[in-house]
């Protein structure tokens, strides 16, 4: 039997989706084209993923050309020069004491090389008992078991409860209405809050602890940009106590604020930063693992023939994929797409706030190009009002992303004032059409 759908949908209502079915089939640029033929103004940059558009002439090209020049490669005892290649630059771009890059696949895949590699640093100096991880409340680290695991999302969390990784604990998350609703940008209320660490510090004793891992702006969770001063104070904790620091950068890194990691933009360098997303502008799946050189030389020891980590993917480094990433790199100089971001931060922040006083919505977020407005739930029907925008705006030919009632966008690194404005457009009259 051929059946209809064997499809099963990631982070979907499978059985409502294949009663009314949102299938794209091509793209370019700005926009989708649906089967029906439909053009959708993109309002997410794919999932985060697309900073420079889709389809981009350069990657492309650059794709085509490496997928028949050498398809694969053999990962392990054996390099291609693209990967070699596309380390060396993605190191160039991180923070200067940062020199070593580990390849993946996805930001998952990020997120548990980066915890392993967190826990074989701390053995390799004889502080085996450094084994504790923390996460934070709300955020997402992937759907892998050490991701979900220091991840903070309920939902994602719930059915898999009996198999997190022992020894994990959790930072408040850094979210309050009451304090810093309709914030523009850093909230001033909540540096405080990563002293938290302390409490985990006393609690666990700090020797324990090898690491913890925040996205510097949560995004999955709704964007919650870090109150202002409140990753210095989690660097300075992190060097007292002995903690390494990683920064959850899949959807920060490569632009999306306005440089090329958060860890710029904040001025706050940590120890590990998780990639994947605008590695390759979506293109073809690849993250990495960047780390700071101390961490990286402490596992350079033992005999000379011994594999140091015994860590790794099939594809990591993946020739296709890296030729992939190399070609949006030099996109991203050619273009001037962070310095592009970070002049459209104004006008992006003005046009998302001037959704303040629509129905329903109770705060506004946003950092860098990454915004978010939330909604106050449907009495009964929590995140029904958020996929009935979604819904609308569809139909109205704007793919926006709702997390349950809160909107988020992503716009295009080279976004139009004009296309912002018919993005929020199009939100604004689904909001004034809601029950
Ligand atoms: N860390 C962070 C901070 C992420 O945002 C991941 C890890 C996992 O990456 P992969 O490539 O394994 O999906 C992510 C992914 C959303 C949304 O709606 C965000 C992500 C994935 C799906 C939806 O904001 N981020
Ligand atoms: N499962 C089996 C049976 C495998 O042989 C491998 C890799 O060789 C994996 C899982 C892991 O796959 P990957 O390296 O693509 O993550």
């Amino acid at each position: 039997m051929q059946p209809d759908h064997a499809f099963w949908m990631p982070f979907t209502a499978n059985r409502k989706f294949w009663k009314a079915p949102r299938i794209l089939t091509a793209a370019r640029g700005h926009y989708y084209t649906a089967d029906d033929g439909r053009q959708l103004l993109d309002g997410f940059s794919g999932l985060w993923t697309s900073g420079l558009g889709h389809c981009h002439p350069k990657i492309v090209a650059a794709v085509q050309e490496q997928v028949a020049r050498l398809d694969y490669s053999m990962g392990f005892q054996v390099a291609n020069d693209k990967a070699l290649a596309l380390a060396n630059e993605v190191a160039a771009l991180a923070p200067d004491s940062m020199n070593h890059v580990f390849f993946t696949n996805s930001g998952s895949e990020s997120v548990d090389t980066a915890l392993k590699i967190a826990l074989a640093f701390h053995r390799a100096r004889g502080e085996g008992q450094r084994t504790r991880l923390i996460g934070r409340e709300r955020g997402y680290h992937g759907v892998n078991f050490g991701g979900m695991s220091v991840g903070g999302i309920p939902a994602n969390r719930k059915v898999f409860s009996a198999a997190l990784l022992p020894g994990v604990d959790h930072l408040r998350h850094t979210h309050s209405l009451a304090d810093m609703a309709f914030s523009r940008g850093q909230p001033a209320w909540g540096a405080h809050l990563a002293d938290d660490l302390e409490r985990l510090a006393a609690l666990h004793d700090a020797s324990n602890i090898a690491a913890v891992i925040v996205e510097p702006v949560a995004g999955s969770t709704g964007i919650l940009v870090p109150p202002i001063g409140y990753l210095q104070r989690l660097r300075e904790l992190c060097d007292r106590f002995g903690i390494l620091l990683i920064f959850d950068e899949v959807i920060t890194a490569f632009g999306r604020i306005g440089a090329p990691f958060a860890a710029e933009r904040f001025g706050v360098v940590p120890d590990l930063i998780t990639t994947a997303k605008g590695l390759t502008n979506g293109v073809i799946p690849m993250g990495a693992v960047i780390v700071r050189d101390a961490i990286h030389d402490a596992l350079m020891q033992g005999p000379e023939n011994m594999v140091e980590l015994f860590h790794g993917y099939t594809y990591s480094g993946h020739p296709v994929a890296a030729a992939a990433g190399l070609a949006t790199l030099a996109a991203y100089r050619e273009e001037d797409s962070f310095a592009r971001a970070l002049a459209l931060e104004p006008i992006f922040e003005e046009v998302l706030h001037s959704l303040r006083g629509e129905p329903h919505v109770i705060d506004i977020r946003n950092f860098g190009l990454m915004g978010a407005v939330e909604l106050a739930p449907r009495p009964d029907a929590a995140g029904a009002r958020g996929f009935e925008v979604f819904l609308k705006c569809f139909e109205a030919g704007v793919v926006v992303r709702n997390g349950g009632d809160v909107l988020q966008f992503s716009p295009f690194l080279d976004s139009t004032p004009e296309e912002l404005g018919r993005i929020i457009d199009t939100v604004r009259q689904a909001l004034r059409g809601l029950a």
